[in-house]
């Protein structure tokens, strides 16, 4: 008699595989992952703020002003530094290209720390974070952003590591220069690209 003893997945298909970074495995479920508690952040409550090297007045958006600028949705495989991927993610709030043109940065921001609730910062250089598909997003897989996957609002950077995508995000501050957010600087990368495995510094 002959037990399935190694009973694997089907094989997945080219097409899928060559989604898949090198040292990552594909997941159905969404995991929850984050260091520290759950924060409960009503909606009415909830501010986002763009400061430091801006021109003129930092800008602050409460959630209506955030429903107010044009809605993106954007479908993106996410990939976190624990070696879960996630493929076909959906997304949908507000691109950070679009918020981007309600603030001019000054000549010389080249880099943003972006902060979120319980002091998690998170460093991007604005190269990154300006690219078409990057955004504040308040619903995921067709629903309102769930608390524990940062609801009301988080920030999706799908094309690093998915600790770059700050949950419970309030603002973002331009700066100069690059400076390491909360797991950077535990020894977390400073950039964070799954395809060249940038996992640690
Ligand atoms: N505010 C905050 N955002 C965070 C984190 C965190 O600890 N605090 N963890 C990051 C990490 S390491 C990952 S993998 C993703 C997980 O998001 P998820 O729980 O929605 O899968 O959130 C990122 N954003
Ligand atoms: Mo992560």
């Amino acid at each position: 008699m002959v037990f399935d003893f190694f009973r694997r997945k089907p094989a997945m298909d080219p097409e899928t595989a060559a989604r898949v970074p090198p040292g990552q495995y594909v997941t159905e479920k969404w995991p929850v992952l984050h260091y520290g508690g759950v924060p409960s952040v009503p909606k009415d409550k909830w501010e986002f703020r763009v400061y430091g090297l801006i021109e003129g007045e930092p800008l602050t958006l409460s959630f209506e002003d955030l429903l107010a600028l044009p809605q993106s949705k954007i479908t993106e495989d996410i990939h976190c530094v624990t070696r879960w991927s996630r493929l076909g993610a959906q997304f949908e709030g507000v691109l950070i290209t679009d918020l981007m043109k309600q603030v001019q940065p000054k000549a010389e921001a080249t880099h943003a720390i972006v902060h979120a609730e319980h002091n998690y910062t998170t460093n991007l250089a604005l190269d990154d974070l300006l690219l078409p598909n990057v955004m504040l997003a308040h619903r995921a897989d067709g629903h309102d952003l769930e608390p524990q996957h940062g609801g009301p609002v988080r920030l999706v950077v799908p094309h690093l590591y998915f600790w770059k995508s700050a949950k419970w995000v309030r603002g973002m501050e331009l700066t100069n220069h690059d400076r390491p957010g909360f797991w950077e600087s535990y020894g977390y990368h400073m950039r964070g690209d799954p395809w060249a495995e940038e996992r640690y510094s």
